[in-house]
């Protein structure tokens, strides 16, 4: 039989990502739960071209369950992933509650797949979705060069937040439509989008928002250590040199990262190019003078790690520069739990 699938916080933005997934891609599953907060009970939800009704989140639900993929917040997850595994389920984890776990495997398939096979826990971890975006495209050169140091800049979409960031930038950017004074006078953008600023700190509209996440010691957000950590598991390097400065820009979705990255010896654009064009989840746009880059309106709604504007820096003959956009809801977060669950039920038809 097809293993069974539960997908917690199916009514989320990620989760409905998700649904839209597991409706492309190969058919691996037999029964699917949709599963969801009480409040949510009852709705349907369109996956794989049928109806399904979304379940409240209970211990029962995970009876008989396979995979659960959780698409919900930290101390949800914290508190049902457990629960899964204790009813027979193996756990993968889209939240930042087990990701720096010792006994969690912190997984993309591109990179480290073989680390599925140690989950003592029988939780597997997903990396957060600016991480995601930008070490699709860094394993590689890894790989090629030795990576010794990464200096990033993200430029972070609104549904990064959920769909309340979407609803957030939309209403703002309804609000200004049209006023063509605004944006020229401080304070102008604060007074047209009102108090309602949503999950963030300021008005996105016309405006950039240096600060995702929560505040951590010495002035670093919860985002910018969240890339060092996870960039140091996924890649086995824990030792891994990383300054990050996340920022919001007003996108709905598609994530950037400007990346500056140190390796162990010279590089070279033109192999990096190729080292590029040969690894998995990868596309290289990279040709200014046709205008082509990694853009989020390009990028959004497709699967690989668009990357471009590669460059070998003019001070460094170790050091490229780069920039790399993804689907923040895709590979940074349903694509790449979806390709983890896939191995898994792998796994479970070998046995
Ligand atoms: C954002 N990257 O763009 C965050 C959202 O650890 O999974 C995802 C947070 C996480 O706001």
């Amino acid at each position: 039989p097809m293993p069974t699938l539960a997908v917690v916080g199916a009514t989320g933005a990620v989760g409905t990502v998700m649904c839209d997934l597991l409706s492309s891609r190969r058919n691996v599953w037999g029964e699917i739960r949709v599963v969801a907060s009480a409040r949510s009970a009852g709705r349907k939800v369109q996956c794989r071209g049928e109806e399904l009704t979304v379940q409240a989140l209970a211990p029962e639900v995970f009876d008989g369950v396979d995979v659960a993929m959780f698409d919900v917040p930290d101390e949800i997850s914290a508190e049902w992933a457990p629960i899964a595994v204790s009813r027979g389920a193996v756990a993968v984890d889209n939240s930042g509650a087990f990701r720096m776990d010792r006994d969690v495997p912190l997984v993309v398939p591109e990179i480290n797949p073989e680390q599925l096979r140690n989950r003592p826990k029988g939780i597997i971890a997903n990396a957060n979705c600016t991480t995601l975006a930008m070490i699709v495209a860094v394993a590689p050169l890894h790989r090629e060069y030795g990576l010794r140091e990464l200096v990033l800049a993200s430029y972070q979409a609104v549904s990064g937040a959920g769909q309340v960031g979407v609803d957030t930038l939309h209403d703002q950017l309804t609000k200004i439509a049209g006023d063509r004074v605004l944006g020229s006078r401080p304070g102008n953008v604060r007074q047209a989008v009102g108090d309602d600023l949503g999950p963030f700190p300021a008005p996105l509209a016309l405006n950039v928002v240096p600060w995702a996440g929560s505040l951590k010691e010495a002035g670093w957000s919860s985002e910018e250590l969240k890339i060092r950590n996870e960039s140091r598991k996924i890649l086995g390097l824990p030792d891994l040199k990383v300054s990050a400065t996340c920022v919001r820009v007003p996108v709905v979705t598609g994530h950037s990262v400007a990346v500056h990255a140190v390796f162990g010896t010279e590089v070279d654009a033109e192999s990096a190019r190729e080292a590029l064009r040969n690894a998995p989840g990868v596309i290289l746009v990279d040709d200014p003078a046709a205008g082509e880059f990694p853009m989020p309106i390009d990028a959004v709604g497709t699967d690989p790690s668009w990357v471009g504007r590669l460059r070998r820096s003019m001070d460094d003959p170790r050091a490229l520069d780069l920039f790399v956009t993804g689907d923040n809801l895709r590979k940074g977060a349903a694509l790449n739990t979806a390709q983890i669950a896939e191995l898994l039920a792998a796994e479970l038809a070998g046995r």
